[in-house]
């Protein structure tokens, strides 16, 4: 695999310090080296810059930075579509407004190839406010139901070219969410797996269910990866923490069974914030994580396929 790693040091969408400290993170807990180790060709391409910032306003004044925020998403959406054609981009963040730029960029790039995206979404919250609905103002909370093509956004988040259709959003390890997102999100048709179907389920037989329709319609897919899916016990590295997440094994044994599945098309790591972090704590377990859905097991085992 051909990985491209791009940096996206952005922390304004969160409403508070640190995440910009997240690629940098992921650096010092050796990335790059881990994938190499791997077998994988790793290009790191440095931070991204913002663009120049455009005038944007929005009736809602309890939105913070927005044109700020505006400006990280416009230059991400470009260097992500870009990107997506040279390889597999692993976007390093900074908070998870960030997606709405790199799951857009990737999207147009589906759209070229005339395949369908699909998003696996792996987060305590299911950020599918609306500029409208968001309560806290922090826009981390936004990025699903812009590139889902929810209303409300146009002229202020940079034109969707191709909208990801809900029905290919699968949402996992989710156990915090706001009225306004659960009155819209299941009319949208997104499946939300929570903590109680894991509980009862089992982590697995949801996840395959879900790559067998990514498979069955030659998908490409985009993970989508906040920190606080672990429960904070195994990643204190985040801003919002919310107890009773994804376990240590819950977690790896997600990224092997996306491994498996060959599926993965990009990648977001998001909202580590290494000033929250324990002796580096989440950075590591991210990256272990990393290294699980690129490859790394303990004995081999015989490939299924799925569809
Ligand atoms: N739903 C809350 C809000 O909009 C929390 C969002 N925080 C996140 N999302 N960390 O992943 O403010
Ligand atoms: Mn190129
Ligand atoms: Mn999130
Ligand atoms: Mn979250």
């Amino acid at each position: 695999m051909d990985c491209i790693l791009l940096g996206v040091p952005v922390e304004c969408g969160s409403g508070r310090k640190g995440c910009n400290m997240g690629p940098n993170g992921l650096r010092a807990a050796g990335l790059a080296e881990a994938l190499r180790g791997l077998g994988h060709t790793v290009r790191d391409l440095g931070d991204l810059t913002p663009a120049a910032e455009r005038a944007v306003s929005h009736p809602n004044a309890k939105l913070k930075a927005l044109s700020e925020t505006v400006s990280w998403l416009d230059a991400l959406v470009d260097k992500a579509f870009e990107i997506s054609a040279d390889g597999l981009p692993i976007f390093m963040g900074g908070d998870h407004v960030m997606a709405a730029a790199s799951v857009a960029g990737v999207a147009r790039r589906a759209q070229e190839e005339g395949r369908p995206l699909f998003v696996l979404w792996l987060d305590a919250h299911t950020d599918f406010h609306t500029l409208e609905t968001t309560d806290s103002g922090n826009l981390h909370g936004t990025p699903a139901a812009y590139f889902t093509g929810q209303p409300g956004f146009e002229g202020v988040f940079p034109p969707l070219a191709a909208p990801v259709d809900p029905k290919n959003v699968c949402m996992i390890g989710i156990r915090s969410v706001d009225p306004a997102e659960r009155a819209t999100i299941r009319g949208a048709g997104v499946t939300v797996h929570d903590m109680r179907a894991i509980d009862e389920n089992g982590i697995a037989g949801l996840l395959t269910a879900f790559l067998e329709k990514v498979e069955a319609e030659n998908g490409m897919l985009h993970v989508s990866f906040d920190v606080d899916f672990l429960d904070p016990t195994v990643a204190p590295g985040v801003g919002t923490t919310v107890p009773g997440g994804a376990t240590f094994r819950e977690a790896h044994l997600v990224m092997e069974i996306l491994h498996d599945s060959g599926l993965v098309t990009s990648l977001d790591l998001v909202e580590l914030n290494p000033f929250l972090d324990e002796r580096g704590k989440a950075a590591i377990l991210m990256t272990d994580l990393t290294a699980s859905l690129f490859g790394r097991r303990v004995m081999d085992r015989p490939t299924r396929s799925y569809g």
